[in-house]
């Protein structure tokens, strides 16, 4: 009887497992492969080599990319050099990437691992730099003012929280305020992001300002990229392993409710908002396996997604570019100036194309 009972918990405990296995593949769309789709003129950027994650490009040209993100379970060719921020001028015919300087006597270059960036600009046209750091495993948010002149950066601030604990994305409503994307959720080391291989979906998103700091949204499957919309009244969210966009609307007391969502068949990653039309463009992972062990004898492919007229009932979604690994792996970004595309990756290459 007692051998009977644990065969029956045995058989029990494997379909569990079975199961669990076959919705991560699900999941994280496993057997997705991409036929290639590719706008003109498309070259890589010679000195982007060791990854783009994130990019916001300036309604003046300007676009800020940080660079060299190390983060657990995800490749890195480059794993012992800080990371960087980079800035190139996509009013120039042949864009070249300069490395921003960092001033200011508090802050740490050598452990600097930037993450997602927003950039916020005042009403005197200063402009700050948001960028989220993972100096030893940590998450922090540092804040630095652009001194256009000299090319760099001032650190103003390092910003911590404990609702901040696993900070992805932000996108800052002003210098010292954002909407921040925990992308997991436990602070333990050896128990880092087991929830998100279960799904259990406790990634949440956080308002912060100096004088408040609180959940606005919660119960997403690995919450990724985070934007708004050029008016200010909506926030999108990316929930990367549900493979979702979600709109919410913003509140003046800062809340958000959710107003609808959009599914797609590739794992959403960041979303960047074009200043002018408020089209998204989203960089994708078509099959999220190859992102997640990475081999590179079969490497991610990457897909970008433009998505227009969000809010009507029928949004437009097209596919700008699709490409198996060959060229580029891994998109996690794209963004547009003036008929131009630019596309970031996890820690591979980055690319240029004319649209
Ligand atoms: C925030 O504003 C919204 C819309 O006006 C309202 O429904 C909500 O109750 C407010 N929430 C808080 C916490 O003040
Ligand atoms: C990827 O696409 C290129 C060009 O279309 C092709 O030559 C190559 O064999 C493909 N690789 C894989 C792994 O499918
Ligand atoms: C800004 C942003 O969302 N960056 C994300 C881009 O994609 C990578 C890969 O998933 C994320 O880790 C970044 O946080």
């Amino acid at each position: 009887m007692g051998k009977l009972v644990a065969l029956v918990l045995l058989g029990v405990g494997l379909s569990l497992v079975g199961e669990m296995f076959l919705a991560f593949r699900e999941r994280v769309n496993a057997s997705r492969e991409v036929e290639p789709v590719e706008p003109e003129n498309c070259h890589l950027i010679e000195e982007l080599e060791t990854g783009s994650e994130d990019m916001e490009i300036l309604p003046n040209g300007l676009a800020f990319i940080s660079s060299g993100l190390k983060y657990p379970g995800i490749k890195s060719f480059n794993p012992n050099s800080p990371g960087k921020i980079l800035l190139m001028d996509l009013n120039e015919e042949d864009p070249t990437v300069l490395e921003l300087g960092i001033t200011g006597s508090k802050f740490d270059v050598s452990s600097f691992n930037p993450h997602g960036i927003s950039t916020f600009t005042d009403e005197d046209n200063a402009m700050y730099l948001l960028v989220v750091n993972h100096p030893d495993a940590k998450s922090t948010v540092e804040l630095f003012k652009f001194q256009e002149e000299e090319k760099s950066l001032l650190h103003l601030k390092t910003i911590r929280h404990k609702l901040l604990p696993n900070l992805n994305d932000i996108v800052a409503v002003g210098p010292e305020h954002f909407y921040g994307t925990n992308d997991h959720y436990f602070l333990d080391p050896y128990l880092q992001s087991w929830e998100m291989y279960l799904g259990l979906a406790w990634s949440y998103v956080v308002y912060y300002s100096p004088s408040e700091v609180r959940v606005v949204a919660e119960g997403f499957d690995f919450a990724n990229g985070i934007n708004i919309s050029p008016d200010g009244k909506y926030v999108y969210i990316a929930e990367l392993l549900a493979h979702k966009i979600h709109v919410y609307e913003k509140h003046a007391n800062w809340t958000l409710t959710p107003l609808k969502s959009l599914d797609f068949n590739t794992l959403v990653d960041n979303i960047s908002v074009d200043p002018e039309t408020g089209d998204l463009w989203v960089g994708c992972h078509p099959n999220g396996m190859k992102i997640f062990f990475y081999d590179s004898e079969n490497p991610p492919a990457s897909e970008v997604l433009r998505i227009q007229n969000i809010l009507t009932e029928e949004p437009k979604v097209t596919q700008v570019y699709a490409e198996n690994g060959t060229v580029l792996q891994g998109s996690t970004v794209a963004s547009v100036y003036k008929g131009k595309l630019l596309i970031g990756t996890v820690f591979h290459k980055a690319l240029y194309c004319e649209l």
